[in-house]
């Protein structure tokens, strides 16, 4: 599969596993799963053909691991904005987290804190580049450090997604590193 497909059905795949289901008639269970099967039926249903090989392709090569498939299921592994409980066990987080973001929202995240706005969590990054490319997507990047130890120590809870994403439900301003010339 060439890579604009690729992109193309990861982004199909993400709308629909983590947004908004009803629009191609699928239900996800509590945990976010649908049977690989039903999905693929759905999106044929609706003139978007994918086949199981190229879904388990997407599935394997995805630049960021978006998608998990077990017992002939599939979900979104993270980014959900209904409501699904994605069973994942409290992990102690790495001291130092990142989160990227852009110049306009430095204002209310330095009053407000980081809020989760439309998804379940905060999404943070172990790594100073993915935060880097998650800003981009809305301007230029600007990367906060956030201090997980301390918020662990504070007893905010973190869980690690099947795809390396931290994430939380708030992060205090107290916790959050800006840039010299943010
Ligand atoms: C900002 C993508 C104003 C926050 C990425 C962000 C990620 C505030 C935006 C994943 C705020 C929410 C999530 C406050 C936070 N006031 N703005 N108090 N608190 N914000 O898309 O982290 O490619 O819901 O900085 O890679 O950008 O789709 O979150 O800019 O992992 O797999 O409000 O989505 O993954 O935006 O991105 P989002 P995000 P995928």
């Amino acid at each position: 599969m060439d890579d604009r497909r690729m992109v193309k059905v990861s982004k199909y795949l993400s709308r629909h596993l983590r947004h908004d289901p009803g629009r191609i008639g699928i239900e996800l269970d509590e945990h976010g799963w649908v049977d690989v099967d039903v999905l693929l039926k759905a999106l044929a249903d609706r003139r978007f053909h994918v086949t199981r090989e190229e879904l388990d392709e997407v599935v394997a090569r995805n630049d960021k691991q978006r998608f998990a498939v077990r017992d002939g299921k599939i979900r979104a592994s993270q980014g959900h904005t209904v409501a699904v409980d994605l069973d994942l066990e409290p992990a102690y987080p790495p001291p130092v987290l990142f989160h990227g973001t852009t110049d306009r929202f430095l204002d209310a995240i330095r009053d407000e804190g980081l809020k989760a706005m439309d998804r379940h969590d905060v999404h943070l990054s172990p790594d100073r580049g993915t935060a880097v490319k998650v800003g981009s997507r809305r301007g230029r990047p600007v990367v906060l450090k956030i201090d997980a130890a301390r918020m662990a120590e504070e007893g905010h809870t973190f869980y690690e997604s099947e795809n390396g994403v931290w994430l939380t439900e708030y992060v205090p301003s107290w916790a959050i590193g800006f840039p010299d010339d943010a």
